[in-house]
């Protein structure tokens, strides 16, 4: 180093050691309070060309939510929802960062943001206790898309019970253009019942500590971003998906399946990677991926650590709409049916754990609706309507008109011809290995939805027809 240059640093330095205050940077200009959005939404893009003080109010907030239908748990927040507030700055930024904590809290709570360079990424300045403030202030030295999280003992606690969000550093020359952009954030709960298991669910330490997950979902719940809370886009369109994984323990594969994104901005940095079917993600940290919708679907967003997906919760839904595009997606174009030497029934599930029966028509009904979500949805389809060829529709099916034909054909199975509303299936359903009572509440879920004629079957039914044998 030049003689000159190392004066001139310890010149700075000795100033820096004078002043009582940080000085701001002489680049600083202006001042604006940071727009902060829930999941899946994300603040606009940052047009501005220099750097401002951006001034970031958050509340830290204990709230009890819906983590699963039926199922309730107390989150601990930044912001009143999991996953956390989205934070969008822009590199070079001096950031003015206010920490409150509600007096409703029970906890002190503190922010570790991954975006700081500072000790503990600012825990230590923003150590809260319910009903303060706190502020600290720092300078978005590196663009990227960074993990926050409380640090306050016991740590893993506070981030299991969902204190996690992500901040968004804009690179000085901003991110490429793109139409939509989401916020996507995965994380797993530890409680004290199983997967499913009704009521307000406590916190399971040995669970976490063992690492064996209940739940594992994208954006604080069970069904988040399905049905209705689908994210939606349209064919032609450029998306970008801002992923973080909040943990506490788990990695994530990241796959949207149907998709290929043709960029990965790994671990949300500035390598960009291109043509990535699954990219990994970091328990604290993140991804930016972005693909282009070249024809229509429905998208499905999974952890492919696949009964995560499919078993915990981790299930997300894009929906294009638009222009379908046969060239690179036909559709099925033929179907047949095909049965190797020896095809017989298999039978599919676990055992049946111990249950409690449905005391209301509603419990079995929120009872079927989850197995039906979990056992039945693949084939048979969200709204019963079956797919044409291959699995008879539930919706308004006549064939349910037999009650004991219908509880057979969900506890024995099925194979061969049948008639479902005129139409020929000649196909194989496994049997379900379902307890007396969940046969009972998926066949009344069943028998209640979709213009059915809402009869209501009984485990004491099903038990009827399990006594009688497969005919
Ligand atoms: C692996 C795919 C698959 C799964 C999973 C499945 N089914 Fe089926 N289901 C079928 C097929 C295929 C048939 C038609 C069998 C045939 O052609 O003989 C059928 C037929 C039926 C029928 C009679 C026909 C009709 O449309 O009314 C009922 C009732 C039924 N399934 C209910 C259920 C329920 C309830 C579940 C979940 C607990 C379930 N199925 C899970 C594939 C499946
Ligand atoms: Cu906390």
């Amino acid at each position: 180093m030049k003689d000159w240059n190392y004066k001139r640093l310890l010149l700075t330095g000795a100033i820096a050691c004078l002043a009582p205050m940080p000085v701001l940077a002489d680049n600083i200009k202006g001042e604006e309070v940071a727009v902060l959005t829930d999941a899946p939404e994300v603040p606009p893009p940052i047009t501005r060309k220099h750097a401002t003080k951006v001034i970031v109010n958050l509340e830290t907030k204990e709230v009890k939510l819906r983590l699963a239908d039926g199922v309730d748990y107390t989150f601990w927040t930044f912001g009143g929802k999991v996953p956390g507030k989205f934070i969008r700055i822009r590199e070079g930024d001096q950031v003015e960062f206010h920490l409150h904590n509600h007096p409703s809290s029970k906890l002190p709570h503190n922010i570790d943001l991954h975006a700081v360079t500072g000790q503990g990424g600012g825990a230590e300045g923003s150590f809260t206790a319910p009903g303060h403030s706190s502020t600290f202030s720092f300078k978005a030295l590196n663009p990227g898309l960074y993990v926050y999280h409380c640090a306050t003992a016991p740590v893993g606690m506070h981030i299991a019970n969902g204190m996690y969000g992500l901040i968004l550093v804009e690179p000085k020359e901003g991110l490429p253009k793109v139409d939509r952009e989401f916020y996507v954030l995965q994380s797993e709960f530890y409680t004290k019942g199983k997967y499913g298991a009704p009521g307000l669910q406590p916190f399971s330490m040995t669970k976490a500590v063992e690492e064996k997950a209940d739940y594992v979902v994208f954006n604080g719940s069970v069904g988040s971003l399905v049905g209705d809370n689908a994210m939606k886009a349209k064919t032609g369109e450029k998306v970008r998906l801002f992923v973080g994984n909040g943990g506490p323990n788990l990695v994530s594969s990241f796959h949207v399946i149907g998709e290929i994104f043709d960029k990965v901005y790994v671990e949300g940095g500035k390598l960009v990677n291109e043509n990535v079917q699954t990219t990994l993600i970091p328990a604290g940290g993140s991804a930016i991926v972005e693909f282009k919708l070249d024809t229509t679907g429905t998208f499905i967003l999974v952890d492919h650590s696949i009964f995560r997906a499919f078993n915990k919760g981790a299930i997300g839904m894009l929906k294009v709409e638009g222009k379908e595009d046969h060239e690179v997606y036909s559709g099925k174009t033929k179907d047949g049916i095909y049965l190797p030497e020896g095809g017989v029934i298999q039978e599919i599930g676990a055992e049946a754990p111990k249950q409690i029966p449905a005391k209301t028509l509603e419990e079995r009904l929120s009872g079927g609706k989850r197995i039906y979500e979990s056992s039945c949805f693949a084939c048979h389809q969200s709204n019963g309507q079956g797919l044409p060829g291959a699995f008879p529709p539930l919706a308004k099916s006549d064939f349910l008109k037999n009650k004991d034909k219908a509880i057979s054909a969900v506890i024995h199975g099925l194979e061969g011809p049948i008639k479902v509303n005129g139409k020929e299936y000649n196909s194989v359903m496994p049997a379900q290995i379902l307890s007396d009572e969940d046969a009972a509440n998926v066949l009344t879920y069943i028998y209640s939805m979709w213009g059915n004629s809402k009869k209501v079957v009984t485990p004491a039914d099903v038990k009827a027809v399990r006594a009688a044998g497969k005919k």
